[in-house]
């Protein structure tokens, strides 16, 4: 295991509660939730590195491969998907954002707030932005270029993977925020 870092604990909270989501099985206890209390509230799949990282670094080693990348942004879009015909209806897509919100307040200790329902109104913007083509069906093909898109704007060096030693840009702003 890495040392521990405060920086990580909401990441590695949000980690942990996605795969234990995705794989739907028993997963190590999470950062106890007292940590979490101390970090500042942030949205499901917020900006910035640290929700980077929690969303995407599936083995916990601080780095973000493509590899970790595309597999769980596959693993999201197959799970929200829930009536299974291959696009996301901006139900689902709510939905399966509101799920990881929920998830990340319950770990917390938070009840649902302003923050909370801002968050969901975002969602809902957010579809009519990644739904290019403006049919209510967001596709694979459209994730997969936003995919692309967030991957190599979070990665700042451009060394194919994204880490800590990904400078922060000045204005946080890739893909749709997931
Ligand atoms: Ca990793
Ligand atoms: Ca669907
Ligand atoms: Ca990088």
């Amino acid at each position: 295991m890495k040392t521990f870092n405060p920086a990580y604990s909401l990441a590695a909270l949000a980690a942990a509660a996605m795969l234990t989501a995705c794989a739907g099985g028993a997963s190590q206890p999470a950062t106890p939730v007292a940590e979490a209390k101390n970090q500042p509230a942030r949205p499901a799949g917020g900006h910035g590195l640290d929700a980077f990282l929690g969303s995407y670094d599936a083995n916990r080693d601080g780095v973000v491969t493509r590899a970790e990348y595309d597999t769980i942004r596959e693993q999201r879009f197959r799970a929200a998907d829930t009536n299974g015909d291959g696009v996301l209806s901006e139900a689902e897509y709510v939905a399966e954002f509101e799920g990881r919100l929920k998830r990340q307040y319950f770990d917390q200790g938070r009840e649902p707030d302003k923050a909370y329902e801002q968050a969901i109104k975002q969602a809902h913007v957010r579809f009519g932005i990644v739904n290019r083509a403006r049919d209510g069906k967001f596709t694979r093909e459209e994730d997969k270029a936003i995919a692309d898109r967030t991957f190599k704007g979070a990665d700042t060096n451009g060394d194919g993977v994204v880490d800590r030693n990904d400078p922060p840009r000045q204005r946080e702003q890739s893909g749709d925020g997931n």
